[in-house]
């Protein structure tokens, strides 16, 4: 366990940077954290940390500024959003670029001892996922890199550069590459959410409507596998402890196509079955991607352990007490 560590935390006030916030401070540890959102779009805020809102870490005055002093630093912010923000926002996407190489750079002049980056399962090869049921993907098939567009390519190349931070100037670097992550605090409205909280969003607004049908992008025959947050934080941290520093897939075991994610939201709520609006011409992203876990089942001896049914109910459960909040306004969180 991390303890009595000085951390940074850089995009704090987004939904994993959150939780891990929430963790390392209940772990006992002393926080700063970061966001380039103002306070009122932080997910969580905790007030015994010291926390810098409206800070662009693309500014490396910035990066130099709050890695004074610290042990760690967890760089777990970029410019990102399910497939319907990435698709429609490469260049946005790259400027993340900025983030990391600053950080990386200030870390180096201020003597840092460890740097973890957020990578993303979007960093490997695109022609290894174009069926729908495919063998989980393993850390080699990123290369040769042919990467998500915009995105996958700002993750590729960031990842390199943690590399070669490590190589050549000795600052010791972990980086996970996470197969879409979910849970409660996260995006869940107005672009930038994933799967599986817009769908929830959408039973939910089915439910509250008594509409007997949802919209789907795409044929709902496409496959992921996704990880409950609470399962990422622990992966993370096992992760960064451990003395492994290539990049390494944190996902789960349990590949489902969208249709049968839908059917998992159905059942834990008790909806009847909606019928399925099929939106083909909405972003889709790959045809199937899923996680391959030998590698970090062997090198940090952890496995996911919350199943989509538990890990949706509480995603559902949360998204649907903030719209009882909200009544029709778009999310809090939703800078839109
Ligand atoms: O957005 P996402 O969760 O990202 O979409 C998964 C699949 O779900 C896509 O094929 C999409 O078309 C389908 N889908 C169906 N309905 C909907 O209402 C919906 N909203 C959304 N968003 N999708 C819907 C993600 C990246 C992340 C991150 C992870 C890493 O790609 O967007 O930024 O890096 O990957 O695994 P996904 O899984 O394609």
């Amino acid at each position: 366990m991390i303890k009595g560590k000085k951390i940074l935390i850089v995009g704090a006030g987004g939904f994993i940077g959150g939780h891990l916030t929430n963790r390392l401070l209940n772990d006992g540890n002393t926080i700063v954290a970061a966001d380039i959102k103002p306070k009122e779009y932080w997910f969580q805020d905790f007030d015994n940390v010291e926390n810098h809102y409206s800070m662009d870490m693309k500014d490396i005055n910035n990066c130099r500024l709050v890695t004074k002093k610290m042990d760690f630093v967890f760089n777990m912010a970029c410019n990102m959003g399910g497939m319907g923000f990435i698709e429609n926002n490469k260049a946005e996407c790259m400027q993340s670029v900025l983030i990391n190489t600053n950080l990386l750079i200030a870390c180096k002049e201020n003597e840092i001892k460890k740097y973890f980056f957020s990578s993303s399962a979007c960093a490997y090869n695109k022609t290894k996922q174009q069926e729908v049921f495919i063998e989980g993907l393993k850390e080699d098939d990123a290369y040769p890199a042919d990467p998500e567009d915009g995105y996958g390519w700002e993750k590729l190349f960031s990842e390199r550069m943690c590399r070669h931070f490590m190589e050549d100037y000795g600052i010791p670097v972990r980086v996970a590459r996470y197969h879409n992550i979910y849970g409660p605090y996260g995006t869940y409205d107005g672009g930038r959410e994933k799967a599986p909280a817009a769908l929830c969003r959408k039973v939910i607004m089915a439910n509250k409507n008594s509409d007997d049908k949802i919209e789907v992008w795409g044929d709902g025959m496409q496959t992921r596998t996704f990880l409950y947050i609470d399962d990422c934080i622990e992966g993370t941290l096992r992760l960064f402890e451990s003395d492994y520093s290539d990049p390494i897939n944190i996902g789960s075991d349990e590949q489902v196509s969208i249709n049968q994610m839908i059917e998992i939201i159905e059942a834990v709520t008790k909806t009847k079955k909606l019928k399925r609006i099929y939106q083909l011409d909405k972003p889709k992203g790959v045809r199937g991607r899923s996680s391959n876990n030998d590698l970090v089942k062997k090198v940090l001896n952890w496995s996911f352990k919350i199943k989509l049914n538990e890990g949706l109910k509480k995603t559902y459960d949360w998204i649907k007490e903030e719209m009882n909040k909200q009544g029709t306004n778009l999310s809090r969180f939703t800078k839109s």
